[in-house]
């Protein structure tokens, strides 16, 4: 039975949102965009005029092959070194400075780097226009759209639970409901025994740090329902702040950022109204062994909500990279990203890249090989991410789930998954958006077992330590499932490519 807000049909919604997005732009802005060389139809006079007239033709071959973008926005990576760069360039294209990135200092030596500014075209000048122009700017070391991106689809399976509800079906630990097969798999409602990342043996060894004692874990994500009894415990609110005074206690530029950070509207509002971000945070740590409800990978930990999406389930380049620079810069050790899509943008590669955090992405829902079709960010081929794919509660690979021998690393449980949803309620989702965060989960055991893990070492023990299985060979590129004990006990070789 299929019921709740979402579609009973997660490649249709995909395709679907990725595909008809309302422009959100002026009618002119529409126009131009159907035909790039009606706005410069007038006689080229000004040096921009003519640079713009002659690159028309690179700007039509850039606008057919355009993914999903803010209208009349680009972001400009300028070259190192170069004085006063953003205010020279604004004013060349006849364009206004919406934002300046700050890199936070642990991305290391700002001076070495050019900057990275968020820009709005003039009325009448396209992205493609303003990007097949910058092309010739020797300045200027790249130009990308502000693409839009979807929240990874997901699939509500059967009615939301009470925790009352719930707790008629529970086993060791004592809120270990039987329907999370995920955990611990002993054949219930028609699954494969085993077919699990055997948690129960990983939580003899660990179950997380307390709340500000272990690796901070931000969740990327639709934000994220800070009032759950199962999860209000392991959020890491910001001390510094004083919520909902409309003050910036902490003077690190956004105000009210108590319990996360709202990248989408630049404040602290990170309440999920989706479900999906309170879904992905009770995977990774709902409260465990407390009686109540259902348990997270880690039964303690530290949360950091970071909400990018609006509440259409939709978001840009610029607040994402707003995003990971807040992690980046206020101590995240993790971060979890369960959506994308298909415009590759350097900007957002760029963020990730010199974050020293670990990235764990989602593959996407398309079931299709991502090493034909590619998928952002999970194609994005750095050192510091895992993308991955979801199985079912037989261990085989979800009808829905994108695979990649070369761009996906690994699979986890991300069909049928019980977990925490708005409202102190609970439910069964399906989609790569739930098995991301069981590597993020197990992750966070991993760095609670020990703080001064490398992202390799992790990497290492995530792909090796999982459970290889001939119906992955192939499709992902460690050929396995998530095994979170298998990781733990895992001994570091040093020999996986990065
Ligand atoms: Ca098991
Ligand atoms: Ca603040
Ligand atoms: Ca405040
Ligand atoms: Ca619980």
């Amino acid at each position: 039975m299929i019921s709740g807000i979402q579609s009973s049909n997660n490649i249709s919604m995909l395709q679907q949102t990725s595909q008809v997005r309302a422009p959100q732009c002026p009618a002119q802005e529409e126009a131009s965009v159907q035909n790039p060389n009606d706005s410069v139809s007038f006689a080229p006079q000004t040096k921009l005029e003519k640079t713009l007239a002659a690159t028309a033709s690179r700007a039509a071959e850039i606008e057919a092959n355009m993914a999903p973008h803010e209208p009349g926005e680009i972001l400009v990576k300028t070259k190192p070194s170069l004085f006063k760069g953003a205010d020279s360039i604004a004013e060349r294209y006849g364009a206004s400075l919406i934002e300046k990135f700050d890199m936070p200092s642990q991305m290391g030596v700002e001076s070495a780097d050019g900057e990275l500014i968020h820009l709005k075209l003039p009325a009448g000048m396209t992205t493609a226009q303003a990007m097949a122009a910058m092309e010739k700017d020797g300045t200027i070391e790249y130009a990308v759209p502000n693409h839009v991106y979807q929240m990874e689809d997901f699939q509500q399976v059967g009615d939301t639970m009470t925790a009352e509800q719930l707790k008629n079906a529970q086993k060791m630990p004592n809120d270990l409901s039987d329907k999370m097969w995920d955990m611990h798999n002993v054949g219930q409602n028609g699954g494969t025994v085993d077919a699990d990342i055997d948690a129960p043996e990983a939580w003899a060894k660990t179950t997380g740090l307390p709340n500000g004692q272990g690796p901070v874990i931000a969740m990327i994500d639709s934000g994220v329902d800070f009032n759950h009894p199962e999860l209000r415990n392991n959020i890491l609110v910001n001390q510094g702040e004083i919520p909902d005074n409309g003050i910036d206690d902490d003077g690190d530029g956004v105000v009210d950022n108590y319990w996360g950070y709202n990248a989408y509207s630049q404040n602290g509002d990170v309440m999920d109204h989706s479900g999906h971000g309170t879904h992905v945070a009770g995977t990774i740590a709902a409260e465990g062994n407390n009686g109540s409800g259902v348990v997270g990978i880690n039964w303690t930990a530290s949360l950091m909500p970071i909400r990018i999406f609006n509440d259409n389930g939709s978001t840009n380049a610029a607040a994402i990279i707003r995003g990971i620079n807040y992690a980046t810069s206020h101590g995240a050790r993790i971060t979890t990203n369960s959506w994308g899509g298909g415009g590759a943008n350097e900007a957002i590669k760029e963020a990730f890249e010199k974050s020293h955090c670990l990235h764990m992405m989602s593959a996407g829902n398309t079931g299709t090989n991502n090493d034909v079709h590619p998928h952002y960010p999970s194609d994005y081929d750095l050192p510091n991410n895992l993308a991955v794919a979801a199985t079912d509660r037989n261990d085989q690979l979800a009808n829905f789930s994108c695979y990649g021998q070369k761009n996906v690393d690994i699979a986890a449980p991300g069909k049928d998954i019980l977990s925490t949803v708005p409202g102190g309620k609970y439910a069964v989702y399906s989609g790569t958006s739930m098995a991301t965060p069981h590597v993020t989960g197990a992750v966070g055991l991993l760095l609670a077992q020990d703080p001064t893990m490398s992202n390799d070492e992790i990497k290492e023990r995530i792909m090796n330590g999982g459970d290889k299985l001939p119906q992955l060979d192939g499709k992902v590129a460690s050929g396995a499932r998530l095994n979170v004990n298998g990781s733990l006990e895992y001994q570091y070789q040093g020999n996986i490519a990065k």
